[in-house]
This record gives structure tokens, C-alpha cells and sequence, in this order.
């Protein structure tokens, strides 16, 4: 195992750090997740953080940007699985550490999985947009990588020191690959976007399920971007999920990106549903306006402008209290708050199911 994980290699740090918190450590109890109160004035059931983006341009030496990463609670800390990209732009996957989810130490370099099994040595996939969720003894990452085209690919840790490869989930091409959280009826279930090998100009959400991570079937449409005939412009093009879906007394909290096409390209925007907690392919309220819309100059301004890009969510139940870390413009990581009943209630009350 190369040493780029230990402490002693991480020479690039994206905050005043120097070691690294949360390793693995057994917590005591879990930290707080980041969190702000709605602001004076505001009346979104969605708020920004105030110090957006709390990964900035440039965050390292050689770093054109870090955005549309994985964050989940770990150890007496969090831990991140970034979307990084250096002067080659090509994506690759960082592991990141932190005390509360705003200051980071990032590794300043990537990941590296066992190979799957049968690969060889000659694995040089791209790898974006993470996500990372706990499921049962170890945690998963899923992502979008490419051998011959994107699909979703897959490892394993316990530790977010060793890696291990699993073989990818779906044939190309396919994107936004999502696990819920816990076996539903014995099965693990996987949403998904069927895509093409590139800025795909269409794209609904799909539900697969599996005995053991490796075999995927039984794929049902969970629900299609909506359009002109439902008046949704927001989600007309395209939609993929986000963040690991969120269990709730009201079923999966599923937060999306619904892309719009204009003259000057897409647009991607927040928006949220709630799917049933026994049968998730089936959606039992889907909201039907944009949470976040692309509006803050950080979301505005950067290499791909107008995108929010939502990928993970921190969830605090006991204190109603929702963070989802989104990516801005293809360049920076940023936060966003809700309270959760808040939220369930503005996506029930302006639901409309299609
Ligand atoms: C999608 C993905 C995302 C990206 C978005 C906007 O197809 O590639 O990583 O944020 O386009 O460029």
C-alpha cells in the first residue's frame, strides 16, 4: 500500500491542519454536522451556507478544483471522498478528513483501489462524483468511472485507508449511481441514470437490486424528468440523483439535480422526493419546485457555469437538522441547510407525482 494515505505524506493541506482528524478513531460520540440557522429575512425552506464555498478555488497547489464530493460521518469526525482535478483535468477520486465538516486536509494524492478482480494493471479510469454511504459493516463508494465509457463503479473500506474494487455495477453508460442505506426485503438497491459517453442531453432515474453487490437486476424507472407537459421546466432535460437517500417516518428522502437546456446550455438545479420505504421504486410525493437554483455568483461564475450539483447529505434527526454538500459551477464545494420536517412538509404540500 503506497503511503499517500499516512499523515506524514499529506504535504497539501486545504486548512491550517497538520494532522489529520478522525482516523479511524472509536468516537464516543458522533460530531455535530455543520449547521447555520435559516437567515433573518430568508424564507427558503433551503438556506446557504454563509461562507460558501467552504472549498474554495484553487484549494491546493496545482488544483483547478475540488466539487461534487462525498461526505460522510466517521470516527469522531468526517470523512470525504473527493472529486478532484489537477492540471490535467482529468478526474480523480481524494480522500479528505475532518473535525466538523467545513475545515479540510485533503490528500494530495488519490485514491488508490485494489484492482477488480481480473482487471490487471491496466486500470486508469476517470473517476467523479462519489458518493459514500455506511451500509452494514463497511462503507461503499460509488462513482462515476470510465473504462470504456462511464458506468458505476464500486469499492469497499472499513477504513478509508485500504480500497477494495468491486466489479462495476452496470454496463456503460450510465451515471449518478446511488446505494440506499440498508437492505430493503434482503436486497441492496442501487439508483441509477442510464446515459450516454457524453453531456447527455436526456435522463430519467432508475432503481436496481441486488442479492450481494455484485449481481444487479429486476431495474425499474423510478421517475422521468418532467417537462412541458407538467409545466416543470427545471427538470425538463434530465434528472439523477444526489445525496444517499435519507430514511424518514414519510419514506426515502430522495434529493435529485434536474437539469434545464437553454441557449446557453444546461442548467442544474435542486430538487427533492420522497419514495415509498418498502417498494422505493415507487415515488409518493415528488416536489415540484426547485429547492436550489443556481443564483449565488459561486454557483454562477466557474468552469461549467449554473450548476448545483448536490451529492451528500449529513442528517441530524434528533435536532431536525438537514447539511447536503452540493458542487458549484464544476469548480468549488459548498453547503446548504434545511430542517428536515421542514422540508418533508414544503415537499409534500407541492407535490406533484408523474
Ligand atoms: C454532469 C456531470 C457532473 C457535472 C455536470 C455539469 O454530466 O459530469 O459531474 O457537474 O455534468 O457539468
Amino acid at each position: 500500500m503506497p503511503d499517500q494515505l499516512t499523515p506524514a505524506g499529506a504535504t497539501a493541506l486545504a486548512s491550517s491542519k497538520t494532522t489529520g482528524p478522525a482516523r479511524g478513531k472509536l468516537a464516543a460520540s458522533p460530531a455535530a454536522i455543520p449547521w447555520q440557522e435559516r437567515p433573518a429575512g430568508v424564507k427558503d425552506v433551503v438556506w446557504r451556507h454563509s461562507a460558501n464555498p467552504v472549498i474554495g478555488r484553487r484549494p491546493l497547489p496545482d488544483v483547478l478544483g475540488i466539487y461534487n464530493s462525498a461526505v460522510v460521518p466517521f470516527g469522531d469526525g468526517f470523512a470525504a471522498v473527493f472529486r478532484l482535478e489537477d492540471r490535467t483535468r482529468f478526474p480523480r477520486l481524494h480522500m479528505g478528513w475532518s473535525d466538523d465538516g467545513l475545515q479540510w486536509h485533503i490528500e494530495p494524492k488519490p485514491i488508490v483501489f485494489d484492482n477488480r478482480p481480473g482487471d490487471g494493471d491496466e486500470i486508469s479510469d476517470y473517476a467523479y462524483d462519489p458518493r459514500v454511504v455506511k451500509l452494514e459493516d463497511k462503507y461503499y463508494i460509488t462513482w462515476c468511472g470510465g473504462t470504456n465509457g462511464p458506468t458505476i463503479s464500486v469499492a469497499t473500506t472499513t477504513d478509508f485507508q485500504r480500497f477494495t474494487r468491486l466489479d462495476n455495477a452496470f454496463l456503460p453508460h450510465n451515471r449518478n449511481g446511488v446505494l440506499f442505506p440498508r437492505r430493503i426485503d434482503g436486497k441492496y438497491f442501487m439508483l441509477s441514470r442510464p446515459s450516454d459517453n457524453g453531456h447527455t442531453p436526456f435522463g430519467d432515474i432508475y432503481i436496481s437490486q441486488s442479492p450481494d453487490m455484485i449481481h444487479w437486476g429486476r431495474h425499474r424507472k423510478v421517475m422521468g424528468r418532467g417537462g412541458d407537459e407538467h409545466g416543470l421546466w427545471w427538470q425538463r432535460t434530465k434528472i439523477g440523483a444526489g445525496p444517499v437517500p435519507i430514511e424518514t417516518d414519510d419514506g426515502w428522502l430522495m434529493i435529485y439535480h434536474g437539469v434545464l437546456d437553454t441557449c446557453n446550455g444546461f442548467v442544474y438545479h435542486m430538487g427533492a422526493a420522497i419514495l415509498d420505504l418498502d417498494e422505493p421504486w415507487k415515488v409518493a410525493y415528488r416536489c415540484k419546485n426547485i429547492l436550489l437554483a443556481p443564483e449565488a455568483d459561486y454557483e454562477v461564475f466557474g468552469h461549467v457555469p449554473n450548476v448545483v450539483f448536490p451529492v451528500a447529505a449529513l442528517c441530524d434527526q434528533e435536532q431536525d437538522r438537514l447539511a447536503v454538500y452540493y458542487g458549484a459551477a464544476d469548480t468549488v464545494t459548498c453547503l446548504c441547510y434545511s430542517r428536515l420536517s421542514e422540508l418533508i412538509s414544503y415537499i409534500k404540500d407541492n407535490s406533484l407525482v408523474f
